[in-house]
Parts: C-alpha cells; sequence; structure tokens
C-alpha cells in the first residue's frame, strides 16, 4: 500500500483534502468546531466536534458529496499571515484553535491561515494552489475519538479519508483497502468462530472459543517442543505479585501507568502482573548456581495484565489479557553473543516453519550522547552491542538499527509486523538486562570461584499466544496450514440416506487416528455443503458417493480446487498424517 505520508505531493494533496473536508462539514454542521486534521499513512483524518450529533454513513455520504461540489467550484487556497494577538482574536469563539495557538512557541510570531471561500483554517501548510485539483478522493470511515487521545475528555468525531492524483490509484487503494478488510483477523475470528469478547467480561480480555483453543493448543506444543529441545526449564508461576516484588524489579516506579491498579487482600497488597521477569528472578535465585550451569533457561506460558488505553485494544492483537511465550535465560557476560544467536536462529527457524516473510528486524541501541537515559556501564554496552550486531551479521540476517530506542536496562532486538489494518507491532523481541539481576542480587559462581552477577536475556518467539494467533490469521486468510487447522477435514456423504453410514465409518476412522473431522450429513444439497466447507476454508473435503461406497475409498477435495481425487481409506489417512506431522504449509 503506498504510504501517503512519505510522498511529498500526495501529502499536500491530502492535507488540503482534509480542509476540504473541515469546509463541506462546516456547510452541513455550521456549529461544527475542528481540532486537528493530519496526514497519516493512508490517507488523512480530521477530528470534529458536531456537539450533539453522532455521524451515519448516510451523512459521509452528504459530506462527499458537498465536498465534490466544493471542489468542483474551484476556490483558489490563500495563504496569510498573522500574529498571535490577531490569531486569539480570529478564533475566539473557537476552544480548540485557542488552545493550538495559546501552546504555540513564543517565538512563533507569526501563524499562516489558509482561506478557501467561505473556510479559514489555522494551518502551517504547504497546500495545494486551489481546491479544483482535489477530484479523485474518498471517505472511508468514521469512528470516535477522544481529544487530545485522554478518555477524561470530550469525544470527537474522526472522519477518515484518501486522496490521489488519478483514479486508477484510488481504485486501486481502495481495492486493497478491501482486500485488508477481508483478511482482518477480527472478521475471520468472527466467522471461523476462534474468539469472542463480552462486555461483561471486559475490553481488551477475548474468550478463545473451541476453534481458537486447537490453533492455540498446536502453537503450545509446537513451541514447548523447540524449547525443550533447546534446554528450556518451564515453570509455572502465579499472574499476581506483591506491589513489593514490582518495587524490587522496578516497574512499580516505571511500569505503574501501564499496570492494573493495587488490590488488598488481607494485609498484602497485590498486583496483577504485567511480566513475569520477577518471578522467574526468585526461581533462579532459590538455588545456588556455578558457571557450568549456565545459562539456565526459565521458560512460561504466562498471563499478564497490561492497561492499554480501550482506543488502542484490538481483537487479538493489542489485548489487556495476554499469554507472553516467554523466557529468561540467565548467562555469563561471555555467553551472551552465542545465547542471542540461538535465540535469533530459533525466530528465524519459527518463522521459516510458518511461512512467514513479511517482518522486519530492528536492533534497538542506546544514543551514546544521552547516557543519563541508560543504565550506566559503558564497556558492558559497548560490549553487548558490538555482540548483537555480529551475531545479525554472521547470521545474514537483515535489520535496520534504531539508536535511542534501547531501554533503560539494555539493547534489544524486535521483530516489526505490519497487520492488515493499522501500524506495524511487534512479535517477537529478545531484550538483554544488565540491571534486573542486580535489583535482584542474582550471582552464580565463577570459574576463579568469585560471586559474579549473570546478565539476563528476555525473549518471547511468539511474543504473545494472542498477537502470534492474530498475525497468523492475517497472513494465511484464515486458510490454515492443516496441522493448525481447527477443522482438518469434512466428510460429506452425497446423500445421508444412502452414504450416510458410510460418512459415519470414515468420520469414526479418521477421528480414531486422531485426526480433526466432522460429517456433514444433513439432509441439505450438496453444492450447498460443500460451499459451506469451502467457507470455513477446511483443507480437506471428503466426498462421498456409491462408488467410494462400495470401492471402500473416498474421495477428497482440497480447499478451494475443483477436482478431486480418490484413494483407499488407509493411502488417505497415511498421506494426511505425513502433512500434519510436517507441519506443511497450505500451497
Ligand atoms: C519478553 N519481560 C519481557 C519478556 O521477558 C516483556 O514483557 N517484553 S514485552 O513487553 O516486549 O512483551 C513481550 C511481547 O508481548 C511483545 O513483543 C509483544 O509481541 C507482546 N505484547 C505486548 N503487549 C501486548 C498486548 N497488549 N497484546 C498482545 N500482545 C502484546
Ligand atoms: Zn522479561
Amino acid at each position: 500500500m503506498i504510504n501517503i505520508k512519505e510522498n511529498e505531493h500526495l501529502s499536500i494533496m491530502n492535507h488540503s483534502c482534509a480542509h476540504l473536508l473541515a469546509q463541506a462539514v462546516k456547510h452541513i454542521y455550521p456549529n461544527a468546531l475542528f481540532w486537528v486534521g493530519p496526514v497519516i499513512e493512508e490517507g488523512f483524518y480530521y477530528d470534529i466536534d458536531l456537539g450533539d450529533e453522532t455521524l451515519t454513513e448516510e451523512a459521509l455520504e452528504k459530506i462527499e458529496k458537498e465536498m465534490k461540489k466544493i471542489a468542483k467550484d474551484g476556490k483558489r487556497i490563500v495563504r496569510e499571515e498573522i500574529s498571535k494577538e490577531e490569531a486569539l482574536a480570529k478564533f475566539a469563539n473557537d476552544p480548540y484553535k485557542i488552545d493550538l495557538i495559546s501552546r504555540m512557541d513564543e517565538e512563533e510570531t507569526t501563524i499562516s491561515c489558509y482561506t478557501q471561500g467561505d473556510f479559514t483554517d489555522l494551518c502551517r501548510g504547504p497546500h495545494l494552489e486551489t481546491v479544483k485539483e482535489l477530484k479523485f478522493f474518498k471517505l472511508i470511515k468514521f469512528s470516535g475519538a477522544y481529544w487530545k487521545g485522554d478518555a477524561k475528555n470530550k469525544m470527537l468525531q474522526r472522519i477518515y479519508g484518501v486522496c490521489f492524483e488519478n483514479e486508477e490509484d484510488l481504485n486501486a487503494h481502495l481495492a486493497e483497502l478491501e482486500e485488508a478488510k477481508e483478511r482482518d483477523h477480527r472478521k475471520i475470528g468472527k466467522e471461523q468462530e476462534l474468539y469472542m469478547n463480552h462486555e461483561l467480561v471486559g475490553a481488551g480480555m477475548p474468550l478463545w472459543l473451541p476453534n481458537g483453543s486447537i490453533i492455540r493448543k498446536q502453537l503450545e506444543n509446537y513451541i514447548y517442543e523447540k524449547e525443550q529441545k533447546l534446554g528450556y526449564d518451564h515453570v509455572y508461576t502465579p499472574c499476581v505479585g506483591t506491589v513489593d516484588l514490582y518495587k524490587t524489579s522496578g516497574h512499580w516506579d516505571h511500569y505503574k501507568e501501564n499496570m492494573f491498579p493495587m488490590m488488598k487482600v488481607d494485609e498484602e497488597e497485590f498486583v496483577l502482573r504485567p511480566m513475569n521477569c520477577p518471578h522467574h528472578m526468585l526461581i533462579f535465585k532459590n538455588k545456588m548456581h556455578s558457571y557450568r550451569d549456565l545459562p539456565v533457561r526459565i521458560g512460561e506460558f504466562a498471563t499478564d495484565f497490561r492497561y492499554e488505553a480501550s482506543g488502542a485494544v484490538k481483537g487479538l492483537e493489542r489485548v489487556r489479557c495476554m499469554c507472553q511465550n516467554d523466557a529468561h535465560l540467565f548467562v555469563t557476560p561471555e555467553q551472551i553473543g552465542e545465547e542471542f544467536k540461538k535465540v535469533v536462529s530459533l525466530i528465524l527457524d519459527v518463522y521459516r516453519d510458518f511461512g512467514l516473510k513479511n517482518y522486519k528486524f530492528r536492533l534497538s541501541l542506546r544514543d551514546p550522547e544521552d547516557k543519563e537515559k541508560y543504565f550506566d556501564d559503558d564497556e558492558m554496552w559497548n560490549a553487548a552491542e558490538a555482540k548483537l550486531r555480529e551475531v545479525l551479521n554472521d547470521l545474514g540476517v537483515e535489520y535496520f538499527e534504531a539508536i535511542g530506542e534501547a531501554a533503560f536496562y539494555g539493547p534489544k532486538l524486535d521483530v516489526e509486523v505490519k497487520p492488515a489494518v493499522g501500524p506495524e507491532v511487534t512479535l517477537s523481541t529478545c531484550q538483554l538486562d544488565f540491571l534486573l539481576p542486580r535489583r535482584f542480587e542474582l550471582s552464580y559462581i565463577n570459574s576463579k570461584g568469585e560471586k559474579e552477577t549473570p546478565v539476563v536475556l528476555h525473549r518471547a518467539i511468539f511474543g504473545t499466544f494472542d498477537r502470534f494467533t492474530a498475525f497468523i490469521i492475517e497472513e494465511t486468510k484464515g486458510r490454515f496450514p492443516t496441522w493448525l487447522s481447527p477443522v482438518q477435514v469434512k466428510v460429506i456423504p452425497v446423500n445421508a440416506e444412502f452414504q450416510g453410514d458410510y460418512g459415519k465409518e470414515i468420520k469414526d476412522y479418521l477421528a480414531e487416528n486422531g485426526i480433526r473431522v466432522e460429517l456433514d450429513d444433513r439432509n441439505e444439497k450438496l453444492g450447498y455443503r460443500l460451499r459451506e466447507a469451502q467457507t470455513q476454508k477446511v483443507p480437506y473435503t471428503l466426498i462421498l458417493g456409491d462408488a467410494e461406497k462400495e470401492n471402500n475409498t473416498i474421495s477428497y477435495r482440497l480447499h478451494g480446487e475443483k477436482d478431486t481425487t480418490t484413494l483407499p481409506k488407509e493411502e488417505f489417512l497415511k498421506m494426511l498424517k505425513e502433512e500434519i506431522d510436517s507441519k506443511s504449509l497450505r500451497k
């Protein structure tokens, strides 16, 4: 998809189109007041106070029509510069503009306004010469947006739109948006009954339905097996901790705004945990360690709670209750490189298994100029950062560096992915930490018999099962590989009266052999039942008629194909098992 913000001319166009939108809104809703209307990657939006009015699809169409009319009329867009006092006087009746103007820099003595016909807006510009150039635009959607993004403030109406230079570009963009909507995990999640939300449980607290739970269990088994082979020790720990635990870790001071509030039980003060590191630190500390035991790798599928803004919560991708595929690796300083390499190799391995290609590695380093922001140990930082780079180069991994993006406690590597809808998010992460082991006073005995502090690597390969599932749904468009599919085979007797028993026999045969199979022997037309299996994206559909029944065979059709193949049931099972065991990807 074209990134409007990165294209200078399209940016200007979209910005002018935002003004056009505001002008049209003002014609229809004379009392409307305007907050900000920035250009974004996907076009533009404008946040508008419509008083008690709320928008509808019809209203959006009406606004778009008015925009076309104004554009055709073709007024020039005129820039004017005024002083701060003049601006305050000009917009005296507009609390939003007053807010903007009064916060402008004292040095900013002149303020620019842009006028087109009967509409003037405060704006830095630049803009097009005339609204006539705005021909190929579309209003996309609207939503509520709190003023300044703060839930304590008034809810404004946000209208999104996009503008292009020609019709083809606009149509191509609209088609891409349509496609993105189709693969949005929230849509597929509903269609395929993967998860649900309920207001009685709460925002950002998904309930995994049986189909989604099958996928999650497969993911758990898959990564558990990999981690076992790599020497991880899995544990179970409570999803609460005392406030003191999080004071010791430093989260209480530095992460509190992302946490659910404290609750008191008897004399103890608890929090729902936002991270599992403190628990794992205590497990490490539970016994003495020698350098010979290191690395110690403590893994857990751990439930965490984070206070994400209500506006940011999104399907399975950004939740308030999540399950991390977490581990903390305790290493000697000399082992950092080798252990980091194992983590990156595991990430690559997993992404290969899932056929994922659309991702980027981001290496977050400290800004050497800004020492205040980072844990003070130059030597440690320099050595660690050099090591991480070296590993990535050794593995031939492409990555980009984000200077100044490291955490206070160490550099990190993240994997960034782009969801169907919305901005990029982090999936996998591997974070070096020099500080937490000190805060918990962890130690091991080194080869000279002295006490030394280990370094910790925090890592989550899937990130969370929640976010990874969201991403897999969107990448596969709900056509999961057979090993992940909630239903792997659908058995359809052509006519339940004649082949119903045979259908049941085949279903039982496959089920007994560990295949997830459903029988559709409803009294519905064959075509109807086949179409339903298609919509459910079941990998294999078995069609059983008289010939199959007589010869003890099955005829299968792969999802999305018309041809059928006939095989003895044993051969079909063997083929299917091989495909599942090897975790083959769908073609
Ligand atoms: C890796 N302490 C480390 C851990 O040891 C940690 O918590 N890191 S994290 O904050 O980056 O979170 C790990 C991963 O969880 C992220 O990379 C991201 O993929 C996922 N994640 C974070 N917030 C959310 C959320 N609100 N919803 C779903 N997944 C999330
Ligand atoms: Zn951690």
